[in-house]
This record gives structure tokens, C-alpha cells and sequence, in this order.
């Protein structure tokens, strides 16, 4: 009387394999939105119009910013391309305000900002608003993309590499496993 002993592998190379990679996969997926430290609002908010220039512009970031020489810097032009920065930015925690000059030309005024984000990467762009009396010139936030340095891939892509891997190991997966049954049959 033969008595087979089968002994179970729960865990083949197959199974380790993919568990290592969706694993690294969703490292990746997951690791931009942890990344750099954002622009959240500003005061005057971008795309606004004011009726007199401020005192002072502030702008809130979505995490504590590295304080250090040179380290945030702002630079405030208005619509003739005057300099109208009234001294030097101050940085306090996730705030940064910047006095500027008493008085601009009507029209667009663009704010040119670089703060070292809290991972401590550079991070930099700049948006408008308007002081009214100019020629119509109409505000709009633009979006100068200097941060694109290590964002390369968009979410949707790494989803997208996801997914195939996933496909793949599974076919993989399921090859090897019909393999051992037809083995195990014969
Ligand atoms: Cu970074």
C-alpha cells in the first residue's frame, strides 16, 4: 500500500517573486506624492486681482521648509518689470512673507519663488496677480515647470507598470502551477 506524501509549498519562488515586486512597484507608485513640498495658497491668492498693492505677499507651503542662507528666495516683478521685493523673505515653518516696495505699476504682478522643500530638494515656480488700474492684462497663474526634475512618471504609468507586472506574474504563476499538477498526475 503506497502512500504519497505530498508536502505543501505555500511559498514558491512564483509567490516570492511577485510578493518582492508588487512590493517595490508600490514603493514607487507611492513614493512621488510623499515627495516635495507644495505651494498650498498665497495672500494675495494667485490669479486674483487687488485693488493697491500690499505691504507684504505671503505664501503657504504644504510642509516645513528648510530654513538656511539663500535657501528661499523670492523675487517680485510688476507689470513694467520693475523690482518691487521690499527686502528679504522671511521663512517661518511653512510660511514665507516677503515685504515689498510701496508702490507698483497697475497691472500683472508675477511672483518668482524657490524654497528648499523639507525632503530637502530645491523646489521653485511662479504666479500672478494683478493690481487693478493696469490695461487689462488679464491674471493667470502659469505654471513654469523647474520641479519637473525627479517626477518624471506620472502616476497613471507607474499604475499602468503595476498592472503588467502583476498580468505577467500571474500567467507565470499559473504556468508553473499546471506544470506541477500535470507532473503530479503522471
Ligand atoms: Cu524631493
Amino acid at each position: 500500500m503506497s502512500h504519497r506524501i505530498h508536502t505543501p509549498r505555500p511559498f514558491s519562488a512564483a509567490t516570492a517573486l511577485l510578493a518582492l515586486i508588487v512590493g517595490f512597484a508600490l514603493t514607487l507608485v507611492a513614493s512621488p506624492a510623499v515627495a516635495h513640498d507644495e505651494l498650498i495658497g498665497s495672500s494675495p491668492a494667485a490669479g486674483s486681482e487687488v485693488d493697491a498693492l500690499p505691504a507684504e505677499i505671503t505664501l503657504t507651503f504644504s510642509g516645513v521648509l528648510i530654513d538656511g542662507a539663500g535657501t528661499t528666495q523670492i523675487v517680485v516683478t510688476d507689470a513694467s518689470g520693475a523690482d518691487i521685493t521690499g527686502g528679504d523673505p522671511v521663512l517661518d515653518g511653512t510660511k514665507v512673507t516677503q515685504p515689498l516696495a510701496a508702490s507698483a505699476a497697475p497691472g500683472l504682478v508675477t511672483v518668482v519663488w524657490r524654497v528648499v522643500s523639507s525632503d530637502g530638494h530645491p523646489v521653485s515656480d511662479q504666479f500672478t496677480f494683478t493690481v487693478a488700474g493696469g490695461s487689462g492684462a488679464s491674471p493667470e497663474a502659469s505654471a513654469s515647470a523647474d520641479d519637473a526634475g525627479d517626477g518624471g512618471m506620472s502616476p497613471a504609468v507607474w499604475i499602468g507598470a503595476v498592472v503588467a507586472i502583476f498580468a505577467a506574474l500571474i500567467a507565470v504563476f499559473t504556468a508553473t502551477s499546471a506544470a506541477k499538477r500535470r507532473r503530479t498526475e503522471d
